[in-house]
């Protein structure tokens, strides 16, 4: 891909909710909309289909009260219809569901879509994209896993960077207006990477900004942006 197909403002970035500082969230919503990030990123787990639990309904409400960033909820849960309509009442923007924990995703999907949500997929590094092949007309984005979920702090999987361009190609061979959207291990460096492999939208959680011992986002965030449009010229 060449410098000049590569337009950085298309580049979304999105706050892992789980990484902020938990004790002052309504302080920390309010910091990471002024530090210009784009979209609030809520993990719901249920300790069967990934071995942790997270965050709940009561989050995604606070942020509502304390911002206007659009929040969207990734379900790494079994069984995950059961709460789309509560996530609609509460203004989710967006919901991610795995295609690894839908038993009808077609279904599951268009749910989300008839409440006025956004519906995305999420897959797992270990699922072949295949099973993506008829569910890429049904939504808005595609979340690549390039960690296995449940974790904050882990280190990205390679292959990871074999998978985004594939998908990538096979979206703009069909020209559907589906987004690619990576979550896990975002530093500079793979974010840079993964751009130019076609994903544009990036989950900023440890690995970026989030645990700088400072957590001074409107500092860092500009800089970690910058950081990335250089690196995405030279990596
Ligand atoms: C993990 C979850 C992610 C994490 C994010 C944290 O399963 O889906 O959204 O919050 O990956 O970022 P990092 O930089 O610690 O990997
Ligand atoms: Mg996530």
């Amino acid at each position: 891909m060449s410098k000049n197909t590569i337009n950085l403002d298309k580049v979304k970035y999105c706050a892992s909710v789980m990484c902020l500082d938990l004790g002052r969230l309504e302080e920390e919503f309010r910091t990471v909309q002024k530090a210009g990030i784009d979209e609030l990123h809520f993990d719901i787990m249920d300790g069967t289909f990934v071995p942790n639990l997270t965050l709940g309904f009561d989050f995604i409400s606070l942020a509502k009260k304390c911002c206007s960033l659009p929040c969207w909820a990734h379900l790494m849960i079994e069984r995950p219809e059961r709460y789309i309509q509560r996530l609609a009442e509460i203004g989710c923007a967006g919901i991610t569901v795995h295609v690894e924990s839908c038993l009808h995703s077609h279904r599951t999907l268009r749910q989300i879509r008839e409440l006025g949500i956004s519906p995305g997929v999420a897959i797992n590094p270990m699922t072949p994209l295949d099973e993506l092949e008829y569910l890429l007309p049904e939504v808005d984005r595609v979340l690549i896993m390039v960690v296995d979920p449940g974790y904050a702090g882990q280190k990205i999987i390679p292959q990871s960077f074999e998978r985004v361009p594939i998908l990538s190609r096979k979206i703009q061979y069909h020209q559907y207006p589906v987004e690619i959207e990576i979550d896990g291990n975002v530093t500079v460096r793979n974010c840079a990477k993964l751009i130019r492999l076609g994903g544009n939208i990036f989950i900023l959680g440890s690995s970026s900004i989030f645990f700088g011992s400072t957590r001074n986002y409107e500092e860092s965030f500009p800089r970690f942006k910058k950081e990335v449009a250089e690196q995405v010229h030279i990596v």
